[in-house]
């Protein structure tokens, strides 16, 4: 264990939130679980955790994300927000404009991010975000996991995903893993300083604009059925304000739930 604190380096010291400091592994089974079992990494806010080779990366309710075979990027910030608890949800759709807006400068084109956690370029996932947290007694903690397909094609995933991802390179952007760590970790350190700031409407509406989910149908898990609606608005939880055709209102949140839109 003080071998792995002994690797861990400054990055960016300025950051409050996110990107102060790098622990670079080699291997590793997720880098979000490594985070969430040691009480040391969680308490290290604005650590930014990378490997080489996640071996069992995960998604939301359980399922997997592939790191795939050209290196791509997998990491996860441990964030302490300065934010109330009941908008720590919405850390899920900063990390998500943060990345938006990474790609966008790299010059990525027809990007855009489905609620609440996949970005896209050309109607395709390139990066996906899992945020899990951690009340340690004093403090909620966040840690924002991501994964960007940055090398290669998506023949380097399993078949099922060969029509649904993409990567960077697909699209004709060439970045190294580290560059666009730290970009993203810039990115994302801008948006939680303004979060802190009480700017968390005018960040969700930004990120409202560039989801273009307003007007969208919806089919979400609604207990043990599903219920159908359109999507009305974006709180500032980053739940979804779903009409159903009887007029009822629904708050959808990503939590442990299943929805599809298109
Ligand atoms: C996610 O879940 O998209 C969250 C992914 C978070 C991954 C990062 S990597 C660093 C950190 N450590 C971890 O262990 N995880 C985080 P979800 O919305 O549930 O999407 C998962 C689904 O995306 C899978 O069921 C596949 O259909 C698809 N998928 C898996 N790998 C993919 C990839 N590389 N590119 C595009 N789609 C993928």
């Amino acid at each position: 264990m003080t071998d792995l604190f002994n690797r861990i380096k400054p990055l960016f010291r300025d950051h409050a939130y996110a990107g102060r400091s790098l622990l670079f592994l080699e291997e590793t089974d997720s880098t979000n679980l490594l985070c969430l079992r040691t009480p040391e990494i969680i308490e290290r806010n604005g650590l930014v955790v990378t490997a080489a080779r996640q071996t069992s990366g995960i998604g939301r309710l359980g399922r997997r994300w592939e790191q795939g075979s050209s290196g791509n990027l997998c990491c996860s910030f441990v964030i302490h927000p300065e934010i109330k608890m009941a908008y720590v949800p919405a850390i899920t759709l900063f990390a998500g404009l943060s990345i938006l807006k990474t790609i966008r400068a790299l010059g990525a084109v027809d990007t855009s991010i489905k609620w609440p956690n996949d970005v896209l370029v050309g109607g395709r996932k390139v990066s996906g975000i899992l945020c899990q947290s951690r009340y340690t007694g004093e403090k909620m903690v966040v840690v924002a996991g991501i994964g960007v397909n940055v090398a290669g094609d998506c023949g380097q995933f399993h078949s099922s995903l060969r029509n649904k991802a993409t990567t960077l390179a697909e699209h004709g952007i060439e970045v190294d893993r580290q560059g666009l760590l730290e970009e993203i970790a810039r990115q994302l350190e801008d948006i939680l300083v303004r979060a802190s700031k009480g700017e968390i409407r005018a960040i969700l509406g930004e990120w409202t604009r560039e989801a273009k989910c307003i007007g969208r149908a919806i089919r979400f898990a609604n207990g043990k059925s599903f219920s159908a609606g359109v999507i009305e608005a974006v709180d500032d939880k980053g739940r979804l304000v779903v009409k159903a055709p009887s007029g009822r209102i629904y708050k959808v949140q990503s939590g442990h739930m299943d929805f599809d839109y298109t």
